[in-house]
């Protein structure tokens, strides 16, 4: 499946113009035949664009559907590593596997891959990650830091704390963040991040960041998470413009990621204990053979959490899942 490209760039055209263009202006810009302009005219009304078109005049835009193309994005955006290169889907597996399969033929730090939609969207260890098209944020960003592989889940905080700041300045809403990769609200998950690697001799080669986040859908579509998953529709009982979302998010996490690279992680530390949803708290940790409990101190500078056990020795925890326990 191709990126969208002649169909958003029509749809570019038809944007700049107040009124009507002719099929002739936008074959001639564009280098394309008339009947090219046509086929995409017709594409871009079967993805839901109204476009009225006049025997004299040519083609006018009406109304658009929320899609997160990349002129959608870009439209304004403060940010100029993160986002810089955008690979657009309407309909791909996962935008974790499109993201590494790039970063293995060379694609640059600052790539982003979104997709409208998922057939094979993953959460750890294979889980589903469960999302309808054009309705929340499904995205994985390419890094590149110079950084050893243990350090490589500092980038899952950095995350999550700008996905916070974005919610609060795009919504006002205060997202809270589950270690070690949930952004919850309202004690229900409204996000999740999935971070992959790839590292040769102990240094990371590349980092890729998926982030599925529940923006415009009723979690009530499916019965396997309608308990437990939350969006900011739900929330706010309007929707939410996710080009400006995503704007926000990739400008924080550019901001973030300038800081961490300036070895400034103990701010992005502290932004995070306070959304932390754990810290403080008695929690227990499932990982895949074990199961540790103790009260969640902190998290350190690599995204590790610090538990102290009911003997009060200190462990430093990498990943598993955390279920909160009210102590009797
Ligand atoms: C995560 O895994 O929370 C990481 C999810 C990352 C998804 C993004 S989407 C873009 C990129 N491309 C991908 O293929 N993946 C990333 P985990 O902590 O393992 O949580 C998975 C669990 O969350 C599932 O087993 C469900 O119980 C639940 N879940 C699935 N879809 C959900 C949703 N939309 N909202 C809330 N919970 C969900």
């Amino acid at each position: 499946m191709e990126p969208v490209n002649r169909g958003e760039e029509v749809l570019i055209l038809l944007k700049d113009t107040d009124g009507f263009i002719s099929g002739e202006k936008i074959a001639s810009e564009l280098k394309i035949s008339r009947t090219a302009v046509w086929k995409q005219i017709s594409r871009l009304r079967k993805e839901g664009f109204q476009i009225e078109a006049h025997p004299r005049l040519g083609y006018s835009l009406v109304f658009s559907p929320d899609r997160l193309l990349p002129s959608e994005i870009r439209n304004g955006i403060k940010a100029s590593l993160i986002g810089s290169e955008i690979s657009y889907y309407e309909k791909i597996e996962s935008t974790n596997a499109i993201a590494k399969n790039l970063a293995m033929n060379g694609a640059e730090e600052g790539t982003l891959v979104i997709a409208e939609e998922q057939t094979k969207g993953r959460g750890r260890l294979n889980r589903d990650w469960l999302s309808p098209a054009y309705s929340n944020i499904l995205m994985s960003l390419i890094f590149r830091p110079n950084l050893q592989a243990a350090k490589a889940f500092s980038m899952i905080m950095l995350t999550s704390v700008a996905i916070v700041r974005a919610i609060q300045g795009t919504t006002s809403l205060v997202a809270q963040i589950k270690w070690p990769n949930d952004i919850y609200l309202h004690n229900k998950k409204l996000g999740g991040i999935l971070t992959e690697f790839n590292a040769e001799q102990d240094r990371v080669n590349f980092i890729v960041v998926g982030v599925g986040l529940n923006v415009n859908f009723d979690p009530c579509l499916y019965p396997e998470i309608k308990d437990t998953a939350t969006s900011l529709k739900k929330v706010l009982g309007k929707e939410v413009k996710r080009a400006v979302l995503l704007r926000s998010i990739l400008e924080e996490i550019e901001r973030g990621y300038s800081a961490f690279n300036k070895g400034c992680i103990s701010q992005i530390r502290c932004e995070w204990d306070n959304h932390s949803l754990v810290t403080g708290k008695h929690v227990r940790i499932h990982s895949l053979d074990n199961v540790e409990e103790g009260v969640a101190e902190s998290i350190d500078d690599d995204g590790y959490l610090i538990l102290r056990d009911i003997n009060g020795n200190t462990k430093r925890i990498l990943s598993g899942d955390v279920s909160l326990r009210v102590r009797e």
